[in-house]
């Protein structure tokens, strides 16, 4: 599992109740179908999880790139290391994108923006290489809320988002060479 995210998602209870929208990955790795230590979370920040939830999701052996890392040593650096544990011991990778991962800049439809995101452009770079390199078998895109958008800023990123995923796991199928410094008038 690769989840892109402002938020971990991982709270034991959302206003007393097991499903909210806070409270899926959690749920997820307590009904055993994802192992927690193949779950890796890019993107958070913010000032949530508590130390409770921080414990759990460290006991379950869960890999968080906060977003002060993936400044610090570059998106590359970051997912070059997270294909590692993605595919050690597992036949398949779920693709996870909460639209909220962007800086509220550049993604304000969504209902608890946090500041501090991604760029789109990082967000795309990473997606398009995830379902290129990796035997990604779904993909979700959640959070944008057309309510709170403006000129469909967000809207637009994440229909690209869902383009940029199914074109690469095409030309993934496809057995096409693809560099990302190839430059289209040379194909
Ligand atoms: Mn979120």
């Amino acid at each position: 599992m690769v989840h892109f995210d402002a938020h971990a998602d991982t709270g034991d209870l959302q206003f007393g109740a097991l499903v909210g929208h806070g409270t899926p990955m959690r749920r997820l790795i307590d009904s055993g179908y994802v192992r927690g230590d193949r779950f890796l979370q890019l993107g958070l920040r913010g000032y949530w999880p508590d130390d409770a939830t921080l414990n759990w999701m460290r006991d379950q052996g869960m890999r968080s790139y906060e977003m002060t890392e993936i400044h610090h040593r570059g998106l590359k650096a970051v997912l070059d290391e997270s294909f590692a544990t993605l595919t050690n011991e597992c036949d398949g990778v779920f693709l996870s994108v909460d639209i909220d991962v962007v800086d509220p800049g550049m993604a304000p439809g969504t209902g608890t923006p946090e500041p501090g995101g991604m760029t789109s452009r990082e967000l795309l770079e990473a997606v398009r290489r995830i379902c290129l390199e990796l035997p990604v078998v779904g993909i979700d895109v959640v959070e944008v809320s057309p309510p709170f958008d403006s000129a469909d800023i967000t809207a637009i990123l994440a229909n690209r988002v869902v383009l940029e995923a199914v074109s690469a796991i095409a030309k993934r199928r496809s057995g096409d060479s693809y560099s990302p410094t190839q430059n289209l008038l040379d194909r």
